[in-house]
Parts: structure tokens; sequence; C-alpha cells
């Protein structure tokens, strides 16, 4: 049988401002994975989270916890969140000593909504690389407020972010708008929902900019901005309604690909994947989203298995 090692294990990395969705996608996501019939392991790296909706297989807040740390160091939150990150990255055996009994299982890895943590601090990123030499490949997962479409400003900001994160994480990468079910609540878009999520055109935002005063005045530092977004060519984003099982359908087809998962174990899905690769389409997975759905709704743990063999 081709693919990779059996120690070969794959998973997300989830990231994203604070509040932005990534402890309930951990939870969507693993329930949509157990579904298909995967072995999830939900890893909590964010030692600020409390009261967990999902079942946690290892907790960053038994090696070390935020309250004591800013008590004893005199922190506030974001400080002794960043201290938490950099205690953990000095304690990687604990970590990899919780890992390794898990082997076999599909990795979410919820982590801290600490902006910098993804844009410059290197203790996150240092984590990820390690976690690359213990043969676990993950894909970055980055969650965007949907909310920020609706100001042209706020985009612009979020498209910065995003690409700085993925300069940062040096992951393989994939960007999602969440709590898509909300969009319609935050009123009329200016633009159509392609408009941001394919990244093409911003001279349109610009000129949606000049048009308030206050923005008039930083055109020149906007066109700036939006020009290194451009030149880089990296930002985009899938809509993300975790409620939805179509679109996590998508967000994991997405997922998958980026970190090789869909290259995997069995020989008829590597030979599938490629083909997708190949003819730029998604071969194996929009053929089979039907039965996936099928099996879904029966809850059948085998469908995975199944649906790979067509
Ligand atoms: N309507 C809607 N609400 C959502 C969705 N995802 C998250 N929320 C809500 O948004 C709030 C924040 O969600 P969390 O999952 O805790 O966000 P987070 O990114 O883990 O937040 P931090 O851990 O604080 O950084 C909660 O009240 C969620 O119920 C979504 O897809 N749709
Ligand atoms: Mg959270």
């Amino acid at each position: 049988m081709a693919g990779a090692a059996p120690t070969t294990a794959f998973g997300q990395a989830v990231i994203g401002p604070p509040g932005s969705g990534k402890t309930t996608y951990c939870l969507g996501m693993s329930e949509f994975l157990r579904a298909l019939g995967r072995r999830v392991a939900v890893v909590n790296l964010d030692p600020a989270n409390e009261g967990l909706p999902y079942e946690c297989a290892v907790d960053v807040g038994e090696l070390v916890g935020l309250g004591d740390v800013m008590d004893a160091l005199r922190l506030g939150p974001n400080g002794g969140l960043l201290y938490c990150m950099e205690y953990l990255e000095a304690n990687l055996d604990w970590l990899r000593a919780k890992l390794d009994p898990l082997r076999g299982h599909y990795f979410l890895f919820d982590c801290p909504g600490q902006v910098e943590l993804c844009t410059h601090h290197g203790a996150l990123r240092s984590i990820f690389s390690q976690m690359a030499h213990w043969d676990l490949r993950l894909t970055a997962v980055h969650l965007v407020d949907s909310h920020y479409c609706t100001d042209p400003a706020k985009f612009i900001s979020v498209l910065c972010t995003s690409l700085a994160t993925m300069l940062h994480v040096e992951l393989p990468h994939v960007n999602l708008l969440s709590k898509m079910d909300l969009i319609e609540h935050y009123g009329k878009l200016a633009f159509n929902l392609d408009y941001y999520t394919e990244v093409l055109d911003l001279s349109y935002l610009l000129d949606h900019l000049a048009s308030d005063p206050f923005f008039r005045h930083y055109r020149q530092l906007n066109e700036k901005l939006v020009q290194l977004i451009e030149d880089y060519s990296l930002v985009s984003f899938i809509p993300l309604n975790i409620q939805d099982k179509e679109s996590v359908q998508r967000v994991l087809q997405a997922v998958d690909k980026a970190n090789g998962y869909c290259f995997g174990v069995q020989e008829q899905r590597s030979l599938e994947a490629m083909m997708s690769a190949a003819v730029g389409a998604d071969f194996h997975f929009s053929t089979t989203l039907g039965l996936q759905e099928k099996y879904l709704a029966s809850s059948d743990q085998s469908v995975e298995q199944e649906t790979m063999q067509l």
C-alpha cells in the first residue's frame, strides 16, 4: 500500500482573532469528522478557554494556568497569555508525551486568539514547527469574522492581518470567513460575496473608501497596503457557516488538500486526489458529496472508507 508512514499524523491549527469562532469551529469540525469516521482528538492550546464545549483530549491548562501566571507574575491577561505560550514552548516534552499516545487520531488544535501570536511573536510558530518535526502535518485554519466585510477599511486591515499571519505561521494555510449565517444581519455588502472571498481587484475598495471624507485623507496609505496584498497574491477566503454541512465539507476539502491528508494512506484516495489536482477540479470530493451527506444523516462511521473507494 502506498502513502504516508503510519506515524504520520494530520490535523488543523485553528487560529484567528479573539471571538472569531475558533472554539465553535473545533466543536463543529470535530463532530463532522467523527461522522465521517475519522478518529479526532481536540487539543486545547488556549489557557484562557473556559467551559470547553468539546471533549478535550489534551488541555494546556494542565501544564500552565493563566490565572496562576497573572497572579504570580503580576501580568495582565494579554501578557499572561503570552507567558503561557512561551512556557509551553519551553516544555514541549509535555505536549509530545500527551500527543504520542494519540497517534492515529486527526488533531484539531484550538489556539489562543492573541493576534500577535500569529503575526510576530515566536512561540506559537515555534510550537508548530516542532510539531512538523514530530511528523504532524498541520494546516493553519485562520478564522476571520465575516462582519469585517461590511466595512472596507476593516476589510483592508483584515487582509493585512491575514497576509501577515500566512507569512509568519509558515504552515499550509486556509483563511475562512466565519459566522456566514450572520452576514445578512450585518447589513448590505458593498460588493458581491465573491469579491471578498476571491480578493481580486482591490481598487474598487479604494474607490469605495474615497467616498468617506475621513478615509479620503489616507488614500495613498490604503493604495500602498492594497498593492502589497495584491503583489503577494496569497490571501483568499472560504466562507464558513459551521451549522451547514456542505459549507464545512468545502472547508475540509481545502484543508485536506493543503496538509496532504487527501494524498494519505489509502492508495485509492491518493490516486483520486492526484487526479483532482491534475485536472484542477475537485474530482474526488464533489462526486461523493451526495453519498457523504446521506451517511452523515445516518451517522454511519464507515462513510469515509466507502466514499474513498468510489
Ligand atoms: N451565529 C454564529 N455565532 C458564532 C459562530 N461561531 C461562533 N459564534 C459565537 O461567537 C462567539 C465566540 O465564539 P468562540 O468559538 O468562543 O470564539 P473564539 O475564537 O474561540 O474566541 P476566543 O477563544 O475568545 O478567542 C460565541 O458566542 C459563539 O457562540 C457562527 O458560526 N455563527
Ligand atoms: Mg476559544
